[in-house]
């Protein structure tokens, strides 16, 4: 007998799908506690002066990262189901009884060591997430003060990294679970790690063009970064599969390229990005990436005046302008001008 897979059981047998668990939509900040209202918000993303977890309601934080070119800068994440909200130690989380959404706030002191404070936020999340019915934590957003900033003698991006090793090199292989991410700098006091985790494994997708990030020499961190390029994720039931992409940059290889030129960078990071498509299309027998639509991206650039040659580039991809958010931030390597990351529905 031919044992039915999920998919099948809900697409074939019972004939119906459902809807992606995740939908992102941006809205402006009047419309903040209105959407609040929503009991399947998962998480509202507010990009404002300040890096926070909302007191009141967990599901809302602010990252202290400037939005340029008018873009809304409220990024509201739907689920399916009604949310309930919870602290456990340090980390504020929200679930729906699909998927969780959890947040760890660092107040940094004066005096420390960023890669030990990293070091236990991963392994207090890691510990947490396994505790819960939400082991797989898919992907997670690194907000990190003055990320390039040198202190001990180091770039503390590279601090965060050794931090992010030690954690999760501790986990028998590591290398084949990590979650799509992204690691931006802001101007604004808080490091924030937020995380989104559920009952399904995802899929690790590396990028053909590139080196995968934990394989990169020590040159760009004494330990490597670890994350993967996307995740593709086969939801329950539901006939379409998400591809959640991390912050991608002009790297090819593993090499910086267009140091100093914005477009040339802007255009080699959507030639990456449709290498990431392309590769999953063909995987999965899907469409070529030249159909695909991207549902939603994040733009980060350093140089508010560059928007105009970033929006142009970016202009070409097939992603709505209402879906686009541009943000002002730091990147994780200096000659790094933007880092683009997004989510895409695949049928
Ligand atoms: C790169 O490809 C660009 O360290 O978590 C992008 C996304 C980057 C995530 C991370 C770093 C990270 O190496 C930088």
């Amino acid at each position: 007998m031919k044992v039915m897979t999920t998919r099948e059981t809900f697409s074939g047998v019972n004939n119906h799908t459902r809807e992606t668990p995740l939908k992102i939509e941006l809205a402006s900040a009047e419309d903040i506690n209105s959407i609040l209202q929503n009991d399947d918000v998962l998480m509202a993303v507010n990009f404002s002066s300040k890096t926070a977890v909302d007191r009141d309601d967990p599901r809302l934080i602010s990252v202290g990262l400037d939005t340029l070119g008018n873009s809304l800068p409220v990024e509201v994440w739907h689920g399916t189901g009604q949310v309930t909200s919870h602290r456990e130690g340090r980390i504020n989380w929200n679930e729906n009884g699909d998927l969780l959404f959890g947040h760890l706030l660092i107040d940094e002191p004066d005096t420390s060591n960023l890669d030990v404070l990293i070091e236990q936020a991963y392994i207090e999340i890691s510990a947490f997430v396994n505790s819960t019915a939400y082991p797989h934590v898919f992907r997670i957003w690194n907000y990190i003060p003055g990320i390039n900033r040198i202190e001990n003698g180091i770039e503390r991006y590279k601090s965060f990294c050794i931090g992010r090793h030690a954690a999760l090199s501790l986990q028998p292989d590591f290398r084949l679970t990590l979650p799509a991410a992204s690691a931006v700098g802001t101007d604004v006091p808080g490091i924030l790690v937020s995380f989104a985790s559920g009952k399904v494994k995802p899929v690790q997708v590396e990028n053909t063009r590139q080196v995968s990030a934990y394989h990169y020499p020590p040159v760009y961190s004494p330990r490597s970064p670890l994350f993967s390029r996307a995740v593709l994720m086969n939801w329950n039931g539901c006939e379409a599969q998400q591809l959640y992409i991390s912050g991608t940059s002009s790297i090819v290889g593993h090499e910086t390229r267009h140091t100093g030129d914005i477009s040339a960078q802007a255009e080699e990071t959507c030639m990456n990005i449709d290498a990431l498509l392309d590769d999953v299309a063909r995987r999965n027998g899907k469409k070529s990436a030249r159909e695909i639509t991207l549902s939603s991206l994040r733009v980060y650039f350093r140089h508010p005046e560059q928007l105009e040659p970033v929006r142009e580039i970016i202009g070409r991809q097939a992603v709505s302008p209402k879906n686009i958010v541009y943000l002002k931030a730091d990147i994780c390597r200096m000659n790094l001008l933007l880092e683009i990351e997004g989510i895409t529905n695949l049928f």
